[in-house]
C-alpha cells in the first residue's frame, strides 16, 4: 500500500509504520491521520503481523498537531463538524501491539501519539513535551489524563503548564518510556523487541493488552476479576497446550497462527 505521509514496511511478523512529513517535523494533518488509521486497520487485521512499530524520523517522532491546518478554525469545525478530532485515535481501537520508537521531538500530539502506544522505547535524542499552553490551547489528545497517568501529577502538571520538554533520560525516569537506546539503534532496538512480541501467541499478546487497559477504566478488584477470568479461558487454548507441551519437552514453543 502507497501513502502520501506515511512509509510502511513489514519485517517478517512486524509491520514498521514511519510518519513522513520531514519538512513540517512530521506535524499531524488529516491526511496524516486518515493514513495512519487506514494502516494500522490493515495491519490489525492481518494476521500474518503480530506487532506493529511507529516512528518518526531522526529529527522529530512529530512536532505535534499542524499548526498553520487548524489557525482558522472556529467551534464549530471541532466540535460540531469534528476536524482535528474526529481521526486521531484509530489508534486505540487497534487490537495487535503497538510500539511507539521515538527520536527528536515528540511534542504536542506528538507526544499525546506516543503515549497512545502500548509502550516507547526512546533514542537517546528524544524531547517529549506538551507545548500546547504556548500556542492558546489545552491539549486535545489525551495529555491531561494519560500524562499524570504516566508520571505523576507534579510532572505532569509541570510539563502541561510550563511547557517545559523533557529528554529521553527524565522520560524514562518518569515512566514515561519503557527503555532508551542510542538514536542509530533505535530502529534495530525497536524491531527486535517487536520481533520478540510477535514470536508470542498473538491471541495472549492481545489479552494482556486489553487487560493492562483494563486497569486505567475500572476498580483494582474489578480488573483483577477481569484477569482471572481471562486465565481461566487460557486453559484449553492451543496456545496454553503449546506453551506448557514445549515448556516440559524442552523446545522452543511454536505459536504461529496462534
Ligand atoms: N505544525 C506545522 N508545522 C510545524 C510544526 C507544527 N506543529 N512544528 C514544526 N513545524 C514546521 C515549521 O513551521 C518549520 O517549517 P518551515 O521550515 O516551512 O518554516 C519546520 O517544521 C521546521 O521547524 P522549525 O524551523 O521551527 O525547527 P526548529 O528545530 O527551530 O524547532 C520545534 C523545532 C521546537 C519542534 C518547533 O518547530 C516547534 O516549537 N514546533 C511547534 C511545536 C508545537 O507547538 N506543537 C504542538 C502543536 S498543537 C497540538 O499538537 C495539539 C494536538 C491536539 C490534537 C487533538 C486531536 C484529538
Amino acid at each position: 500500500m502507497q501513502y502520501e505521509d506515511l512509509i510502511v514496511e513489514v519485517h517478517g511478523k512486524v509491520a514498521l509504520i514511519r510518519l513522513n512529513r520531514p519538512k513540517a517535523l512530521n506535524a499531524l494533518n488529516d491526511r496524516m491521520m486518515n493514513e495512519l488509521g487506514e494502516a494500522f486497520a490493515g495491519f490489525d487485521k492481518d494476521p500474518q503481523i503480530g506487532c506493529i512499530v511507529l516512528t518518526g524520523s531522526e529529527k522529530a517522532f512529530a512536532a505535534g498537531a499542524d499548526i498553520p491546518a487548524m489557525i482558522d478554525y472556529t467551534y464549530q469545525d471541532t466540535y460540531r463538524d469534528n476536524y482535528i478530532t474526529r481521526n486521531w485515535e484509530h489508534i486505540l481501537k487497534v487490537r495487535t501491539p503497538v510500539i511507539g520508537a521515538v527520536a527528536g521531538y515528540a511534542l504536542g500530539g506528538g507526544c499525546e501519539l506516543a503515549m497512545m502506544c502500548d509502550f516507547v522505547i526512546a533514542a537517546d535524542t528524544a524531547k517529549f513535551g506538551q507545548p500546547e499552553i504556548k500556542i492558546g490551547v489545552t491539549p486535545g489528545a489525551g495529555a491531561t489524563q494519560r500524562l499524570p497517568r504516566a508520571i505523576g501529577k507534579a510532572k505532569a502538571m509541570d510539563m502541561l503548564l510550563t511547557a517545559r520538554t523533557i529528554d529521553a533520560a527524565e522520560a524514562e525516569r518518569t515512566g514515561l518510556v519503557s527503555r532508551v537506546v542510542q538514536a542509530d539503534k533505535l530502529i534495530e532496538e525497536a524491531l527486535a523487541a517487536a520481533t520478540t512480541i510477535a514470536a508470542m501467541p498473538l491471541s495472549v499478546a492481545m489479552q494482556i493488552k486489553e487487560a493492562v487497559n483494563v486497569a486505567y477504566e475500572v476498580p483494582l478488584t474489578e480488573g483483577v476479576r477481569y484477569e482471572r477470568r481471562m486465565f481461566h479461558a487460557a486453559f484449553g487454548t492451543p496456545a496454553q497446550r503449546e506453551g506448557m507441551h514445549a515448556f516440559l519437552e524442552k523446545r522452543l514453543p511454536n505459536f504461529d497462527g496462534l
